[in-house]
């Protein structure tokens, strides 16, 4: 049975990566530690989940933290990896890519230059796990996300919040200011899928990777009016208004509009289970129950 290590269990993706992980392998079997330091107990871990970064539009206005955070992490469970034979999990995104990227089906292997620190530290996290698989023989593996939409953990400072926090202005009767433009098309996927992901990329055949660091992963693309529409649907009279945030906007713009995700698919059974709209009743239903 996996010992795992969760380094950032706090932020959106960790909070719900702590439950799957341990429904999955059993609460004995997962450490989850923060900024808050760990107790000196021996933990015997063989498998880090690497989720500690600042998001996008956060790391523009302080770029040297979000490079110290994400490559500061990276570098620590590389090495801790590398001394202790563990397997290693660092998310990619699709920050990774830049206005130089193919925007439409963006291929797995392509041009990869972010004009965003985030990016440039997702870019730089692909290429050193890949190093450490190579070079030391550690098991790297690691997904490039889309938005990920959530109700457990409000997400903070990324460009594709926006469609987190949709959900939440409609469930609570407010008017939703939309900070991306309409047409602004980006990936997206929702948490249940992303920790399916998580796992099973962790879980796959190590033979049958041809990739590691990193593999598209899409489940949905749309803007800001398809998933005010598909939320309409259940609030009639529910209001949205533009509120164009040119941070945001610049970041979106140089984004896939859509990825293609067939290698994930062909090398480690990656499957969605959620749309737009089946994501949509969801997270209206949950909020429902937390937030009224
Ligand atoms: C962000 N939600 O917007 C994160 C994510 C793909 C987007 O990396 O920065």
């Amino acid at each position: 049975m996996k010992k795992i290590l969760i380094v950032g269990s706090g932020g959106q993706i960790g909070t719900e990566l702590v439950k799957k992980l341990r429904a999955t392998y059993g609460n004995e079997n997962v450490v989850a530690s923060d900024l808050r330091p760990l107790t000196g107990e021996r933990y015997n871990i063989d498998t880090i989940y690497n989720l500690a970064a600042i998001l996008s539009a956060t790391a523009e206005k302080n770029p040297m933290l979000g490079w110290n955070v994400g490559i500061g992490s990276l570098v620590n469970c590389l090495e801790t990896a590398r001394i202790f034979n563990c397997a290693v999990f660092t998310p990619s995104s699709i920050g990774a890519f830049g206005a130089s990227t193919p925007h439409d089906n963006t291929p797995q292997d392509t041009i990869q230059r972010p004009n965003t620190i985030y990016g440039v530290t997702k870019v730089t996290g692909e290429l050193l796990s890949d190093y450490y698989f190579t070079r030391f023989g550690v098991d790297t593996r690691s997904v490039r996300f889309p938005g990920l939409i959530s109700n457990l953990t409000l997400p903070g400072g990324g460009t594709t919040d926006y469609a987190v926090e949709i959900y939440y202005a409609a469930v609570k009767g407010e008017k939703f200011y939309c900070p991306i433009s309409k047409g602004t098309y980006m990936d997206m996927m929702y948490m249940p899928d992303a920790l399916d992901a998580m796992v099973d990329i962790m879980e796959a055949d190590p033979s049958k990777l041809v990739h590691r660091n990193s593999f598209n992963v899409t489940a949905m693309s749309f803007d800001p009016e398809i998933i005010y529409n598909a939320i309409k649907k259940y609030y009639p009279n529910f209001e949205m208004e533009y509120k164009f945030d040119p941070i945001r906007q610049a970041i979106a713009d140089s984004w896939p509009n859509k990825m293609d995700d067939s290698c994930a698919r062909k090398e480690w059974g990656w499957n969605p289970k959620y749309d737009l709209d089946k994501m949509t009743v969801d997270m209206i239903e949950t909020l429902k129950k937390k937030l009224l």
